[in-house]
Formats: structure tokens, sequence, C-alpha cells
């Protein structure tokens, strides 16, 4: 048919012309930009606890090789635990929730290349639709982004190091993290040592009221006023809204918000916050130091938006000559752990 082969001829020449490839279609499997390990799959929809994970902390945290063995470790402490990992990030383009050991791999390997994407919520529809369109990049995804797909596999619970916050000068550079927002509107329970003091804690705090963020802090048998912990030291000068003392307690506080607010898209996230084990915490003062002076050569070197965060960690990292490293690990280790057991007693008493 002489109109049949002029379509063809016009589409071997749009071929020719444009780099733009053929969209996949909506039921070709192979490329959706989203992929749930069937691990995930099956623990969640019997109810088993499953622990969320971050990859920001490895590809712009942590440097290479530690940071595949921090990645290995925090999972073998989840299953220790009697829950299932789930390590999220995006790799060749495609979000992942469950990461294998080998996309671990990959991806912990990828630190420290330029191309690799630190992925929040905004950056989630480029970095999966480039993909689609044929370029593809791999991303660790920060709290906010890692929340939003955990949600979206059905997970209740996310074990990470420190959440992003309200930077120090938000009044004239509007920095707030998109993590205060994803708490906002995303029903995961986060569970980190608080966030680190190169950002304004007390203003984390009030921008996370006004989104309707249950926060409470661990005590651990401590009783009295008990601070809204600043990462390496328990101590921020800031005292914590609510207090709580175990992980059962937590995982009440889940359930109870689920049975009163029973439509998802209406909840928002919670967050627990573990203060990091006494041995390894920094003293304020030394901490701050170093914290303060980072805070300085970002605002001279111009480091803001998304690059603030990564640059200040690095300078932390150097300026305590590499110091914070095993305190940085020791409470992510912790936070983990407890993000398991909130898990595990959530499975119990969730039917
Ligand atoms: N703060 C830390 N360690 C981190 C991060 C923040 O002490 O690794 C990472 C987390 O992934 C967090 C993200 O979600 O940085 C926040 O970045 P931003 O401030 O650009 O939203
Ligand atoms: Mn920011």
């Amino acid at each position: 048919h002489p109109f049949s082969r002029s379509l063809r001829s016009f589409s071997s020449t749009a071929k020719r012309t444009t780099q733009i490839r053929r969209l996949p279609s909506k039921n070709d499997a192979s490329v959706y930009p989203l992929r749930i390990s069937d691990d995930v799959k099956n623990a969640t929809r019997s109810g088993q606890p499953v622990v969320a994970l971050e990859s920001t902390i490895y590809t712009h945290g942590f440097p290479y090789p530690d940071n595949i063995s921090l990645a290995l470790d925090l999972e073998k402490i989840v299953r220790d635990h009697g829950a299932l990992p789930a390590t999220i990030g995006v790799i060749d383009g495609v979000a992942c929730v469950g990461l294998t050991e080998k996309e671990i791999r990959t991806l912990a390997s990828a630190a420290g290349n330029p191309e690799t994407m630190k992925v929040s919520r905004r950056d989630l529809p480029f970095i999966l639709g480039m993909g689609l369109a044929g370029k593809k990049l791999h991303g660790g995804t920060t709290v906010a982004a890692t929340m939003l797909l955990a949600s979206r596999a059905g997970i209740a619970v996310f074990g990470t190091g420190g959440l992003g916050g309200v930077h120090r000068g938000a009044e004239n550079t509007m920095d707030i993290s998109a993590d205060l927002t994803e708490l906002g509107r995303t029903p995961v329970a986060v569970i980190s040592s608080g966030c680190k003091s190169f950002l304004d804690i007390p203003k984390t705090l009030e921008y996370l009221e006004t989104q309707g963020v249950t926060v409470c802090t661990f005590a651990d048998g401590r009783t009295g006023k008990i601070d809204f912990p600043a990462f390496y030291t328990r101590e921020s000068g800031v005292q914590s809204p609510m207090v709580i003392q175990s992980p059962q307690e937590a995982a009440a506080i889940i359930r109870a918000q689920k049975l009163t607010i029973p439509q998802k898209s209406s909840r928002c996230g919670l967050l627990f916050a573990n203060p990091i084990p006494e041995e390894y915490s920094i003293p304020k003062l030394e901490i701050d130091e170093a914290i303060n002076q980072a805070v300085r050569e970002a605002t001279e070197q111009g480091f803001h938006g998304h690059a603030n965060t990564p640059f200040i960690l690095s300078k932390i990292k150097e300026l305590t000559k590499g110091n914070s490293i095993p305190a940085n690990r020791a409470l992510i280790e912790s936070n983990v752990a407890m993000a398991a057991q909130v898990a595990v007693e959530l499975s119990k008493i969730s039917i």
C-alpha cells in the first residue's frame, strides 16, 4: 500500500534525523522507571518488617571504598534484627527499592563521578525521564527521595544518619531541605540522629512543627529535659518536642497515626531522633569549631543550593582530620538497628 510505504520512510527519516528514541509503551515492564524487588514486595504484602535505607550517604557522603562496606554492614544489621533491608537508589535511570549487592557496589563505586546525581524529590522525574529517553544515570537518593520511593513500595520505616534541615541564614537564602517538606507529606517514619548543627536547629524544629511532623527523641532511660540531638553530639541546646523510651513506643505512635488517619494520602512523616551512642559522642565545642569554619568557607566559596550540604560534610571531615568518621559510622549503625527494632515491633501490632 503506497500510504504505508510513505509512513515507513517518514519514520525511518525521523529516526535518522533526531536522537530521540521511541519511548516505551505503558505496558513495557522492562523499561518501567521504578523497580521494587520481589523480596520487598513479598515482605510488605505479608506484613513482614522492612527497613528502607538511603544512598546519598554512599554517593555524596562516605568516601569509596568505605561506603561499600558501610552499605553492606547496614543491610546486615537490619537482617540480624529480624527485618528485611531495602536500600534505595537510582541505577541506570531506574529507581530501585531493594538494591542487590551488585547494584550497591555499582552505585557506591560511582561516588565522586560528577555524572552521579544527588537525587532529591525534584530530581526524580528528571533522572528517571532521562533514563526513559536513553540517557541512563546513577543517583543516590536523599532522605526526601528515599521516603517517597519507600512509601510507594509500602515501607513504613527508614533508618539514616542525618536529616537535611533549615540552613543558617535561610531567612535570606531560603535554603530549606526538601527532607522537611517530604516529612510533611509522606507517611514514613524516619530514624536519624537529628541534624548537624551547620543547620539552624531551632528553625528546623519550627518548620517541622508547621508541617505537622511528630518529633520524638529516644531518651533511653534518661529523665528530665532531653535535647533534640545534633548528630555528632547529644547536646544541641534545643529541647526535643517529645521524648520516648523504646522502639515499642515508636511503633505504637506509627500505629496510632495510621488508625486516626486511615487515608494514606492524608498522613505525614514522623521523625524519631536517636542520639549518638555516648562513647562516640564528640564534645560540642570541638565539633562546633569545625562546623563554623565549614559554613564560613561554603559561603565564601559560593557553595549553595544542593551543593551546600555535600561541601560542608566533606569540609567537616577534612577539618576533624577524619576523626568524625568513626562517630558518623557508629551513629548510622545505631539508627539502623533502632529502625529495624521499630519495624519489628510495628509488624507485631499491625495486622
Ligand atoms: N546530612 C548529613 N549527612 C548526609 C545528608 C545530610 O549529615 O548524608 C544527606 C542526606 O541524604 C540528606 C541530604 O537527605 O543530604 C540533604 O540534602 P539537602 O540539604 O540538599 O536537602
Ligand atoms: Mn538545600
